[in-house]
């Protein structure tokens, strides 16, 4: 019988070394492996037997969390890489090349967004941005050279839903080899699986839930073995080398663990402080998929577990005082990136979102004045009462 989530998350990945039978991985400092004799190493290489070479090709820490990350996700593989960035280059110059096109939804990282329309735009890649919460969208939008339709659900920063069954459908009934790829970093499989909703392919930042300690910067790929198999062996390899260091991977296992505890906190902290915020008069608009005011809430219930740690608001106020605001919050870290145990604002037009236009961010549905919140694991009735303080003064 298949183990629980909980479970996977802990035992999946564990090596035995007879003789030591550490409870915990160790750690396989090494760049390289020896090799009993010549004909071994040819072998190896040749792929006649499987076994360990050189670490930028694999290596017994990033190994077991690219199992636990397929366990989870309900992957055939996964694989880790350096950084979210590097997962994301690495599958894209794998299932890319020049005169192919990419289809893409126009909420997106600020450098998934930088390097989707000035770095693939660059190598022959034809690169269309649509906004992908209407479905209809994508569908007209597809085209006989398109090889992979790329989205985030939800979209950083602005919270926006993608219908992933939906979208999967529309995309393998034009074309059943176009590549469908997730973002899952804001949900992770605790909270939302997309290949058990259609998509073939899924990407993490893995600096952010999935290790969950804001120590690390590391990220992550999962799908089919075969399309896994040649973005290790091609895409990895040969064209991004963005590989894992075995202490980063050995992080990421440790956090791991404790996934599912980790994100039902964040959601339900995240939840409180949703509501709260949406009650406050200087709060013009809250962005929380859990809030029944959220467009898609729907959407979110059929589709995710639970609604996750990242919050988004616009205040009544000017920009100076929008400003004041976040600088004098005290608990909360005036800090890019998310997912950590504590809970981190950031302003995404001049930060995480400045690698677009003011143009590119009104028709992407960015607002300029856009207060991004990933709430952390403190006490909630802390965390508001820094956001009421912060209030106050404006
Ligand atoms: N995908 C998403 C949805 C992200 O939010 C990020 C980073 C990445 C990919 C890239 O991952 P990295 O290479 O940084 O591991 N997002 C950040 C953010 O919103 N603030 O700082 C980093």
């Amino acid at each position: 019988m298949k183990k629980g989530f909980a479970t996977r998350q802990i035992h999946t990945g564990h090596i035995d070394l007879p003789g030591i039978s550490p409870l915990a991985m160790p750690i396989f400092q090494t760049s390289t492996f020896e090799f009993d004799s010549a004909a071994q190493g040819a072998r190896r290489f040749s792929g006649e037997e499987r076994g360990y070479i050189y670490t930028r090709l694999g290596n017994p820490n990033s190994a077991q969390i690219g199992e636990k990350l397929a366990a989870l996700e309900g992957a055939e593989a996964a694989m880790a890489m350096s950084s979210g960035m590097g997962a994301i280059t690495t599958v894209m110059w794998t299932a890319l090349r020049a005169g192919d096109h990419l289809l893409a939804d126009d909420a997106l990282y600020g450098c998934t967004y930088s390097f989707f329309t000035h770095g693939l735009t660059r190598f022959g890649v034809e690169v269309t941005l649509v906004d992908f919460s209407n479905p209809e969208n994508v569908k007209s939008a597809l085209r006989d050279n398109t090889r992979a339709v790329y989205f985030e659900s939800p979209t950083n920063p602005n919270l926006k839903l993608v219908d992933i069954a939906a979208v999967s459908e529309i995309a393998h009934a034009h074309n059943p080899d176009v590549k469908v790829i997730v973002d899952n970093t804001f949900c992770t499989p605790y909270l939302q699986r997309p290949l058990e909703l259609g998509a073939d392919v899924v990407v993490h930042s893995a600096t952010k839930y999935l290790n969950g300690h804001g120590d690390v910067i590391a990220g992550m790929a999962a799908g089919s073995a075969e399309f896994i198999g040649e973005c290790t062996m091609f895409g990895l390899k040969d064209m991004t080398g963005a590989v894992i260091g075995p202490f980063e991977a050995y992080l990421i296992a440790r956090g791991m663990k404790t996934l599912d505890i980790r994100m039902a906190r964040h959601s339900a902290n995240a939840m409180e402080v949703a509501r709260y915020l949406e009650g406050h008069p200087k709060v013009k608009r809250v962005l929380y998929p859990g809030l029944s005011s959220h467009p898609q809430y729907e959407l979110a219930k059929r589709q995710m577990k639970d609604f996750g740690g990242m919050v988004s608001i616009e205040l009544n106020a000017t920009r100076s005082e929008s400003a004041e605001f976040i600088n004098s919050l005290e608990l909360c870290t005036l800090a890019v990136s998310l997912g950590d145990a504590e809970t981190l604002v950031e302003h995404p037009a001049t930060m995480t979102h400045s690698t677009y236009s003011p143009e590119a961010l009104l028709e992407a549905n960015i607002p300029e004045s856009l207060i991004r919140f990933s709430i952390g694991l403190e006490d909630p009735e802390d965390i508001i009462a820094d956001i009421e303080a912060g209030l106050s003064r404006i």
